[in-house]
């Protein structure tokens, strides 16, 4: 029942995004359903749980939202961000299931690795730019992750499946 539910909803997602993009052509103004269509998009809130889990590993570039991604087939996160290379950017996502995300490594930052609070998916470590590890989320749910060598320095993301 509950993944009913979820899958309902996932092609609805895709029906607006497919609505949207044929209404919109490339505009992209207006602050209509789930654009998402680049980088630096919309957006979205995060749950309490996520948000508790970011806030209270000190995360780097989290700011309190994540960005909105859903909709998407595959998204990418960058694995050694931010000025001392220790972040994900962007630390929070919102995608929908079935989403393949694609972790690559800016080679900033020395060794990283991305590993799941709950074990659903690791990395081996690597250092070298345009190294990418992926893991498609089927189920819905928190997925809360970190960096192993720098987890002491805030290097903490998070992917929420809607
Ligand atoms: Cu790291």
């Amino acid at each position: 029942m509950t993944s009913d539910m979820q899958r309902r909803r996932f092609v609805r997602g895709i029906g607006a995004v497919a609505l949207a993009g044929a209404l919109a052509g490339c505009s992209g103004g207006g602050d209509g359903a789930a654009t998402g269509g680049g980088d630096g998009g919309d957006s979205a809130s995060v749950p309490g749980e996520i948000d508790s889990y970011l806030n209270d590993n000190d995360a780097n570039q989290y700011g309190g939202n994540a960005a909105d991604m859903t909709g998407q087939d595959s998204v990418d996160i960058s694995v050694g961000a931010g000025n001392q290379g220790y972040a994900f950017d962007p630390a929070a996502v919102v995608v929908s299931a079935g989403t393949e995300v694609n972790w690559v490594w800016t080679g900033n930052g020395g060794q990283h690795n991305i590993v799941a609070d709950d074990g659903t998916f690791e990395s081996e470590r690597m250092s070298s730019a345009g190294s990418s590890f992926s893991h498609t989320f089927e189920d819905a749910g928190n997925y809360g992750y970190k960096c192993v060598p720098h987890q002491a320095l805030g290097m903490y993301g998070a992917v929420v499946v809607e």
